[in-house]
């Protein structure tokens, strides 16, 4: 991708925090959320303004990053960084290189680059799946189950969601709540339907052995079975295991994917751009993924429609090859923050159209879930 793009001058950014609620608590083996504290911002340039949401959760609970340490590290260490380059003049593609000096807070640098090239392709009037070289207009849609309080209400909750025709079913797994809940799914609703599994890094290196239980199931995949930084001990799980591993949690960098592929550790790689720190490195994991024959899908983090859009842009690349977890906004939230609809019909999301992300914003019932807000400017 080159940045063929007339640069913008950033006048102000807005800070955001608003709080959804979610329409059913969602359970992960890492914790339990009832409602979405999400970070907005607002990139405002002479004739635009540009949206990006931080992904990161109210706890350090999925990864290191939590809402408060975000908003703290864009205030007193990523902002000023952008003020003080070029007058904030800039391309979106110029964002990293900026930021690059501050460690890690990948999802907050991932708010900022997206905020920048929504406000630069809007005014650009080019919307971001053609810049990134989109070559799909409907995403396959799946979606993920929380782990539930019985199998007779996870058979309800799925059972539900298959007659909505989502694309396909990731179910939430912990020790104790794994191959049962498969097999019963299995057993339930058949061999064809496309399913898959996220354990969110909660079992150990000597789980080969009840991972390779799941085998008979005939699933899509395993989405990180082990710990972050335990790359060695997938490629260990991987050659005990038929199902095909992919890794979420510790693909954090394209250097990351490439050393994950290269030691064996995983076949598939879900990419959030929240979790690599940009648009534009997600892009290119994409990229190191489809020269190496390595399939890529669109993780999801509970995003109301700014980062839902901005998911579905991204998932329009080409090797986007499995359904990501890019569900309609209504599975997660009653109504959404923005006016044009993210729902799926028959397990396809469209792109919405339009420059940038190509939504607008619900300015009334933005202000009903506003919590804070805080503007900076040079
Ligand atoms: C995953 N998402 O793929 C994540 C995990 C996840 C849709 O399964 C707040 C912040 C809530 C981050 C819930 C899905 C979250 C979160 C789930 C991440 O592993
Ligand atoms: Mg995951």
């Amino acid at each position: 991708m080159i940045d063929n793009l007339e640069p913008i001058t950033i006048r102000a950014i807005e800070l955001r925090r608003i709080s959804l609620p979610l329409v059913t608590p969602f359970r992960t083996s890492f914790g339990t959320e009832n409602s979405r504290d999400i970070l907005l911002v607002r990139v405002e340039t002479d004739s635009q303004s540009g949206w990006g949401e931080c992904v990161s959760g109210n706890d350090p609970l999925y990864s290191s990053e939590y809402v408060e340490g975000s908003q703290h590290v864009m205030v007193h260490h990523l902002i000023p960084r952008l003020f003080a380059f070029n007058g904030g003049h800039m391309s979106a593609h110029d964002v990293a290189h900026i930021l690059e000096p501050v460690k890690d807070h990948r999802m907050a640098k991932a708010a900022l680059e997206a905020a920048v090239l929504d406000a630069q392709l809007r005014a650009n009037d080019v919307s971001i799946a053609s810049h990134l070289g989109s070559v799909n207009e409907l995403i396959p849609s799946g979606v993920s189950v929380g782990i539930a309080n019985s199998i007779d209400e996870l058979v309800k909750t799925v059972g539900g969601y298959l007659d909505e025709g989502y694309a396909r079913i990731k179910l939430k797994i912990e020790p104790g709540w794994d191959i049962e809940p498969v097999r019963v799914i299995r057993q339930t609703f058949g061999d064809h339907i496309p399913l898959q599994v996220d354990a969110n890094t909660a079992y150990t290196r000597n789980d080969g052995p009840l991972l390779a239980q799941l085998d008979p199931f005939n699933l899509l995949l395993i989405e990180q079975p082990l710990p972050e930084d335990d790359v060695t001990g997938h490629a260990l799980i991987a050659k005990q295991v038929g199902t095909p591993i992919c890794l979420d949690e510790s693909i954090v960098s394209s250097l990351a994917a490439i050393d994950a592929i290269e030691r064996g550790a995983c076949s598939i790689i879900n990419i959030k751009a929240g979790r690599v720190g940009g648009y534009l490195e997600a892009v290119r994991i994409h990229d190191v993924c489809r020269e190496r024959g390595i399939p890529v899908w669109c993780g999801g983090m509970l995003e109301s429609g700014i980062g839902r859009a901005h998911n579905i842009h991204l998932s329009t690349l080409a090797n986007f090859r499995k359904p990501g977890d890019t569900s309609s906004s209504s599975r997660y939230f009653a109504k959404d923050i923005v006016n044009e609809a993210l729902e799926a019909t028959n397990g396809r999301m469209p792109v919405p159209k339009g420059p940038g992300i190509g939504v607008t914003l619900d300015r009334d019932f933005l202000e009903k879930v506003t919590v804070s807000t805080e503007v900076f400017t040079a």
